[in-house]
Formats: C-alpha cells, structure tokens, sequence
C-alpha cells in the first residue's frame, strides 16, 4: 500500500529547513543527498555527503567531505527568482518515497510552478539524476541556471580546494580535499524537451549552464539532470569517469534511470521489508526507519561502516560509534548479511588504528576509536562539548575511557558467527581482532594486592553522564564477555586447532591466553541490591530524584548534563541504557525477575537522551511482557526521523541529523522483541510478544544463504521458505 511508504508535508517554514534536510534525505550507501530544493544555497544546508571521505580544516575537527552540488536549479521569470524564501510560495510541498527513494517537490510560485523528483540511484552509486516539470501560468521570459553548485554545506570546513572547472555539453568540477589532496570530481549533463539559448560560465560559486527561453501561459517544460560523482578513493582518473557515467545517464534519460533505481530498491525490500498490520502510523514509520537505515548501507564497498548520522551530513564528525556493532548489525546480518560483514570488515580493517591507540595509552591490544574515522583514525577530540554559559570547551572523556566500544566489536564478531554459521570472517581477521580486543582487556583491568578481584577503573559507561567510575556494570560484563569469546574461538575453531595455534603463535598470545582464562573468572561482579544492579561503584550514593527535579535545575535548554558540571553527574539520572543495555545484549545471563527488578529501577531514571537508548527498553520490556511500554518505547525509535525528533544540541555542538542506531533499533524491537525471533547456527526460534496493537507482523530473514518469510499473528507463526 502506497501510503505505507510515502511521507508528504505540505508549507513552507524556514525553520524546518534543516529537519527536513534530514527527513527527506535519499542515499545510496556511497552518498547522501540532504532533502533541500534545487535552487538551496548553503544557508540551507544542502549536501551530497560522500561515505569514507574525510578531511580536516586547520586545527577544527575533522569531518566527512560534501561534494558539490550537481543537482542545482534555480529558475528566474522576467528576472525575478521563483526561489523558496526568495518569492512567496502559493503553495509548496516536499515528500519521500521510502519505498524507492525518490524526493520529490511541489512549489507553486504562481508565474511558475516547480515539480520535480530526484534519485540517488540505488543501481548506480555514482549517480544522482533528477526531472524538474515547469508549468507556466504567465506568458514570460524565463532565466534556468543549472550546474554545479560550490556554494555547500560544511560545519568545519572549507575541505575542497584548487578548484577547476570545465563547460560544455558536460560541466565538470574538479577539487581537491585539504588534508590528503584527494581529488572529488562532479560532472553534470542535461537533456530537455524546449529550446533555448544556451550559454555555460564558471566562477567562485561552481559552474552553471545558462538556459534562456520565452514561456507561453499553459506551457510545460521538462528537464532533466544528470550528476556523477567520483573522488580518487574510487579511481585514478575520477573526472572522466564522472564524465562518462553523466553523459551515459543522459543517453539512458530519466525514466530509465528511475526505473533500474526502483527495481534495486524492490530487491533490498525483498530481504528487508517488514510489515506491520493493525497500525498504519506504526508502519509508515517502521518502513521510514528501513529506509533511513537500508539507503545508507555500503553495499558498494564491502568494507565500510555507517557513521552515528549515517550521510546525513557531517555531525559527529562522520564517524563511525558502537551504534554500528550493537544497533545497525542485527538488522543487517538477520536480511543482509553482505552488509553486516562489511561493517566488520572495517574493523578488520582498522585493526592497525585500534593498536596503535591502544599503544598511546600505554595498553597492549586494540583499543577501538571511539568515534572511528577513516583508516580506524580516532576523529573523538579531547574536548567534545562547548558549555552554554561560558562558551568554552569542556574536556569530555568519551575518547579516553569508553572502553566497552572494543568489547562491543569483539561481541559482534562472535554473532555473526553464532548467527550465520560462517566462520569465515572469522579467519579473515576476525578471530585476530577478538585475540587484540581480550588482550586490551588485560592490559587495561586494575588488579589489587590485598584481593583476588579485577577492576575496570576510571571507565565511562554507556550513560555518558557519569564519567570516570569504577566498575562499570555493563563495561566488566562486556569485557568478561570478550575474553570469554577470545577462548571460545578454541571451540569455534575445533576441527582446525591448528589454524587458531599458528595466529596465537603469530600474536605471540601464549602468555596472553592462560591469563584470559585466569583472569575472565575474577573481573568484579557488579554489586546488587534488591535485585538491582549497581550501575558503577557508588551510584546508590549519588541524589535520588525524579527526573523533573533534574530538569528544573537545568538553566538552558542546550546545556550539557553530563560531566563535571552537568546537572545529572551527581544524581542517578543517567542519560541513557546501561545496565539495561547489558541485559539486552547478554539475555541468557538474566532471568526475567531480575530484567524486570532492574527496569523498574532504571528506567525512571533515565533521561532516554540518546536516541539509542528506547530500544534497549523496548527489548527487554518484550521479554517481561510490558507490551505497552515496548510498544510506546518503539514508536519513539522508528518515527525519530519522521518526526524530526532526537537532541539537536550537545552544548553548543549541533547533533542532528538521521539516527540509524535508533532505526536499526526498531527493527531489533519488531523482529527480535515483538516476532521473538533467535537465530543460532541458522536454527531459527520464535518467541512471539505482539502487542495488541499489532495484528500480524510479516517479514523475510535470511539465514545460511535461505531466505524465510515469517508471519507472525496473535494465533502463532509461519516460516515459509522464498520460493
Ligand atoms: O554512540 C552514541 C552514544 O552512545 C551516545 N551519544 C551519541 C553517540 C552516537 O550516536
């Protein structure tokens, strides 16, 4: 059903601009094009932001780099421009094909009425192409400038330099990043059913076409545009081969371009698709939240990750966080899982970088950047935050000290493995990085003279609010988990004892390996009390209010809590899942009562502050049978990016953008919490929790190379295998 799939608003206010850059976003794994209109200039925040390429400005943080804009169109009659916050619109509107990623634009400026549609091609990654209909209500003389717009987007730019420009029948724009002098080439070409004088120019502001032509009253014009973008990581020769994909789109023509675009994204919705019935809003959003997460996947690169803002832009710094491991993966591995081994492959990839720092802190093993750039390049700063009141930064530890990220990363190696039965990622690299990841754990564990117990000490959690503790629940767990998988791998790996022999071998691991064995037993349990796990050592201790006290405290609505100063550092206001994270993660060490004591406690406790947080709540509140609070907790994850929902500000740091982890959350919510569904060693269980607002869940997964379409009803389930 079409409305399932298809998100509408009509108006124009200038304050959405940015949020709808994000909610009308089109991607394809190589680039994202922000839902802006064609004629935007870069006070709007256009952006075409290309997966893997990063750059620095002088000393400012580095950051993703937005090609420029091959898709701009701005249209003049009798010299006046029909240009949103430039000409009042007599009506406007923009919408979004989740279904097939097509943008589309409606905007009638009464002389002139705009309607175009625009794709990131899902067959093509290099290729954006778009058709703009002018329909005239004036006789007029009619102005189109359409090229390669310079003028974009950066936060912490500029990071396109020597700029050179080619007209023609294809104009092109070459430049070249800052830090690596990594070329970026756009090509654009047209094609159009009017006459017109023609004439080409370049300038600061990028190179544009000229199209000058008299429209009668009644007259209907149609053009289309062509944009391929390459950069030197994908060839040596980008702009010819930017050249070459734009003049064969034009020879293709739009029409044709769309339809090989629509039958990829047909093909990813047959792995993917979930389908909810009995709640039309909750399905749009769920489909909204595939969307957002399946149209920025790397499925052109097989070693790629997804940053926290996936290519919406360059918040957080294009990195890429836990949120890929622990939020993104599971959808991936469970329909695509191409895709979940590309997000391992990177940190197979990275291995380098994660040693390397483990290094500059004085620890053995691989230590995983927190926010990871290219390369397993560490992009968190020292000084993450800007406080509201005295503008300046505020040292955050995110970098330094939260170490659960590794122990994340070595989970999820394990999973895939415990999931799809491959083992091959595993002898890919994949056993290495669990081994480096255990051995970080190690080095990093404080061990007393006077008791038999391993601390983690000066840790920080995944509540971001409380820095520098000891103990942390969900850290000495995940840790213990990794080193219990590092020797796991002696199973894994039983029918080839001498594969896993000669990497211990290699890593000079002997040592390392007993003390695993000794040492996973005596990391220190989290202390309890009345069922309830300690979130660190001395957080009972810490002021017990409500979450509204917290908030009367607060001074400005941008302000930080976390840290030294933050309002919720000395009270039990945690930002969001922790311990409740840990018993998302490791459900076979908790039993219900002891899920459902632990979430009656957090969660009012919880600001829910990141968008990873509902899930967690979600999840676990499926397995105590609060379907009520799952099923709110999963209206809030899947329609984030609907709603334009989500913190904007951390300080005076903008964070908006799309949030992937919390649309990879819906799916875990739908699939794993509602439908139940397990997966080990492709044996497949079902444990249904519909919520009564749900009459059937049906959705594909595809385990060991089969794929099965489950239904899940309120009366039980089928799996049926894809003919
Ligand atoms: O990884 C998260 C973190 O847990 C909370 N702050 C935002 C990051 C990126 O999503």
């Amino acid at each position: 059903m079409e409305k399932l799939w298809f998100l509408k608003r009509s108006g124009y206010d200038p304050r959405s601009v940015v949020s709808d850059g994000n909610r009308f976003l089109i991607a394809n794994g190589y680039m994202g094009v922000r839902g802006t209109v064609e004629e935007s200039g870069s006070d709007a925040c256009p952006a075409v932001n290309l997966a893997g390429v990063y750059d620095r400005y002088g000393s400012r943080w580095r950051e993703p780099v937005n090609a420029p804009n091959g898709l701009f169109v701005k249209v003049f009659v009798n010299g006046k421009p029909m240009a949103l916050g430039e000409a009042e619109a007599v009506s406007h509107s923009l919408a979004i094909s989740y279904r097939h990623g097509i943008f589309s634009r409606d905007t009638d400026f009464g002389a002139v009425s705009l309607s175009s549609r625009r794709i990131a091609s899902m067959a093509q990654p290099h290729l954006l192409a778009s058709n703009m209909q002018l329909r005239f209500d004036v006789d007029c003389q009619v102005t189109l400038c359409t090229g390669i717009s310079a003028d974009i987007w950066d936060i912490n730019g500029p990071h396109l330099f020597e700029y050179r420009f080619e007209t023609g029948d294809t104009l092109l724009c070459e430049a070249v990043t800052g830090e690596k002098k990594i070329p970026v080439a756009v090509a654009q070409c047209v094609r159009r059913d009017f006459d017109a004088v023609e004439t080409c120019e370049s300038g600061e502001g990028g190179v544009m076409r000229t199209l000058r032509f008299f429209a009668q009253k009644g007259a209907v014009f149609s053009l289309d545009a062509f944009a391929a973008v390459y950069t030197g990581l994908d060839t040596d020769t980008p702009a010819s081969a930017a050249e070459a994909l734009a003049s064969a789109a034009r020879e293709v023509g739009f029409d044709d371009c769309l339809k090989q675009n629509c039958a990829a994204w047909e093909r990813i919705w047959e792995s993917s698709a979930v389908d909810l019935e009995g709640n039309d809003e909750a399905a749009l959003a769920l489909h909204a939240s595939q969307y957002y997460l399946n149209s920025i996947a790397p499925r052109h690169a097989g070693n790629l990750s997804i940053p926290a803002r996936g290519l919406s832009g360059q918040t957080y710094k294009g990195a890429v966080f836990w949120d890929s491991e622990i939020f993104l993966f599971p959808m991936f591995v469970h329909t695509q899982p191409e895709v979940a081994n590309s997000l391992l492959r990177y940190r197979i990839e990275t291995l380098p970088g994660a040693l390397k720092k483990a290094a500059e802190y004085g620890y053995r093993g691989a230590f995983y950047p927190w926010e990871s750039q290219e390369g397993g390049e560490e992009g968190c700063t020292n000084f993450n935050v800007v406080d509201v009141f005295t503008h300046r930064p505020v040292r955050t530890y995110f970098r330094d000290k939260q170490i659960h990220i590794s122990a994340d990363i070595a989970y999820t190696m394990r999973q895939y493995y415990e999931i799809t039965g491959d083992r091959s990622l595993l002898e890919e690299g994949g056993a290495e990085v669990m081994l480096q990841c255990a051995r970080f754990y190690l080095s990093r564990a404080t061990r007393h003279l006077d008791r038999d117990s391993v601390d983690f000490a000066d840790v920080i959690g995944p509540d971001e609010y409380h820095e520098r503790v000891t103990n942390n629940a969900f850290t000495n767990e995940m840790a213990r988990h990794c080193m219990e998988s590092a020797l796991a791998l002696e199973e894994i790996f039983a029918d080839c004892p001498a594969r896993l022999h000669s990497l211990i071998e290699k890593l000079d691991y002997g040592c390392d390996w007993k003390r695993l064995k000794e040492v996973a037993g005596r990391i220190r349990k989290p202390r309890e009390k009345n069922g309830v796990i300690e979130q660190f050592d001395g957080y009972f201790a810490l002021e017990d209010c409500s979450l509204d006290t917290v908030r009367s405290r607060v001074c400005d609505p941008r302000e930080y809590w976390g840290g030294d100063h933050g309002v919720a550092g000395t009270t039990q206001i945690i930002k969001q899942a922790d311990v409740i994270a840990l018993m998302a993660l490791l459900p076979q060490q908790y039993d219900t009562a002891a899920v459902a004591a632990n979430w009656d406690y957090y969660e009012g406790r919880t600001e829910h502050g990141s968008s990873l947080s509902a899930c967690m709540y979600a999840l676990t509140a499926c397995r105590i049978h609060r379907l009520d609070w799952a099923w709110e907790l999963f209206l809030r994850s899947a329609s984030i990016d609907i709603q334009g929902g989500g913190k904007q500000w951390a300080g005076e740091i903008y964070i908006g953008g799309t949030h992937p982890a919390s649309n990879g959350g819906a799916w875990m919510i739908a699939v794993l919490g509602f439908a139940g569904l397990r997966v080990q060693k492709g044996r497949l269980e079902l444990h249904p929790n519909l919520p009564e607002q749900i009459t059937c869940l049906r959705f594909p997964v595809t385990i060991g190379g089969r794929r099965l379409h489950i239904t899940v009803t309120h009366d039980g389930w089928t799996a049926e295998e894809a003919s």
